[in-house]
């Protein structure tokens, strides 16, 4: 049976949502390794999908070689080791219940709110009326969601509290979408550009994007390797 030293996260790019988990492990300060996995091309092969049938990222190889897919559950599997709860709140608080509330709003409504734009942007062989309707009704999703969370940040520095937690992480990672699709106006939602200029200018979500863009770079401390996607062809076995 495989055994790791370390579990792996995938690092999706261009502009993966995983950037987001790569920065909580950082924030954590757990243990991990990275694997960059272009999702232009390697993550359309056949290996890639026996990896993941889903043909997406992020995915986290544990360390006995299952793969566990999906933000929320890589999110719940950081969260439960997390027991200084140094991105994360004791179960059952009021905080506990916040976080999970803004973890699944971001990354079901809002998250899912940029599919058309990327529809519109991947899709070959459709006409331009058929692009342009999925544009607009993109543009229309993202803006009613950014005005949804606009009110559902607070006056608190980060999404909950004083410190990033797994929800920032999972925001982080997707805002900057809002950028490349040209969708949000600058200065239109105050609170959700202060709280993505506090996280895009974190060291740990800094080092996420040296990471995602091909640099060296070594975090915090935490990051144990960089493994190449060819690797965990072996490494990994049957999902979770
Ligand atoms: N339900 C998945 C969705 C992940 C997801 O949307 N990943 C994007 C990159 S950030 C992806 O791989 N997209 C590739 C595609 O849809 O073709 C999750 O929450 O982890």
């Amino acid at each position: 049976m495989t055994h790791l030293d370390y579990p792996i996260l995938t690092s999706g790019y261009p502009l993966g949502s995983s950037a987001g988990l790569v920065a909580a492990f950082e924030w954590l300060g757990l243990p991990y390794r990275l694997t960059r996995v272009d999702m232009f091309g390697e993550m359309r092969t056949e290996a890639y999908r026996r990896l993941n049938a889903r043909v997406e990222t992020p995915f986290l190889v544990l360390t006995d070689g299952r793969i566990l897919t999906e933000t929320m559950a890589i999110a719940l599997w950081l969260e439960q080791r997390d027991p200084e709860n140094r991105i994360s709140f004791e179960s059952g608080t009021r905080e506990a219940d916040r976080m999970h509330q803004l973890m699944a709003f971001i990354n079901t409504s809002f998250t899912a709110s940029f599919i058309p734009l990327w529809a519109a942007l991947e899709a070959e062989g459709m006409d331009h009326g058929a692009k342009d309707t999925l544009r607009e009704f993109g543009r229309h999703m993202v803006t009613r969601r950014h005005e949804q969370l606009e009110e559902l940040v607070g006056n608190d520095p980060y999404l909950v509290g004083d410190k990033p937690t797994l929800a920032d992480a999972i925001f982080v990672g997707v805002a900057r979408w809002a950028d490349f699709h040209e969708v949000v106006e600058r200065g239109r939602y105050p609170r959700i550009e202060a709280l993505r200029h506090r996280l895009e200018t974190d060291p740990a979500f800094e080092f996420a994007l040296a990471i995602e863009g091909g640099d060296q770079a070594l975090g915090g401390g935490a990051m144990k390797g960089v493994v190449p996607l060819e690797e965990l062809m072996h490494a990994a076995g049957p999902m979770v």
